[in-house]
């Protein structure tokens, strides 16, 4: 049997990497200042899925628990991630209903899980997002949780706008 040569199995490797780094979209994360470039918090990667996309943390510097996390609409930082707008609604249904019902704001993300240490790497689906929802948006991070209602209080009661990363690509 003949193996493989190696000049075989270097174009494959190539063109797999390659078709995998395209695919991918990364968010570099910062915390909220009135600049709108405050201190790295790491990254968020975007990849496709067969059901929508998986979202994938790198981030640290986080209070432990639950964490608010949304598309918000305009690609911006400033003044604190107020720049940024409300969470993404191209269909204008002004309601928060979270990432698993078909109502409500499209930029609605599965919560973000910070552990004990700080850190987020626990990837999460979202199956109702394709790559094209996030470009020239911006991902936030609340101080809060999110329950994906507007009840009790509006926007699942993630409060303040902790950290924020434009979305370039
Ligand atoms: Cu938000
Ligand atoms: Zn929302």
């Amino acid at each position: 049997m003949k193996m493989p040569t190696l000049k075989t199995i270097s174009i494959f490797t190539l063109l797999f990497t390659f078709s995998a780094a395209s695919a991918a979209m990364t968010v570099d994360m910062k915390t909220v200042d009135a600049s709108g470039n405050g201190q790295s918090i790491g990254t968020v990667t975007i990849t496709p899925a067969k059901c929508g996309v998986m979202i994938t943390p790198n981030l640290h510097n986080l209070t432990p628990g639950t964490h608010g996390f949304h598309i918000h609409q305009h690609p911006s930082c400033a003044d604190n991630a107020m720049a940024a707008g409300g969470h993404l609604d191209p269909k204008k249904t002004d309601q928060h209903d979270g990432p698993y019902d078909s109502k409500g704001h499209l930029g609605d993300l599965p919560i973000l899980v910070v552990e004990q240490d700080g850190t987020a790497t626990h990837p999460t689906l979202a199956p109702r997002l394709e790559m094209s929802a996030f470009k020239d948006h911006a991902l936030m991070i609340h101080k809060n949780g999110d329950n994906y209602s507007d009840t009790p209080e509006k926007l699942g009661g993630g409060g303040a706008r902790i950290a924020c990363g434009v979305i370039t690509e």
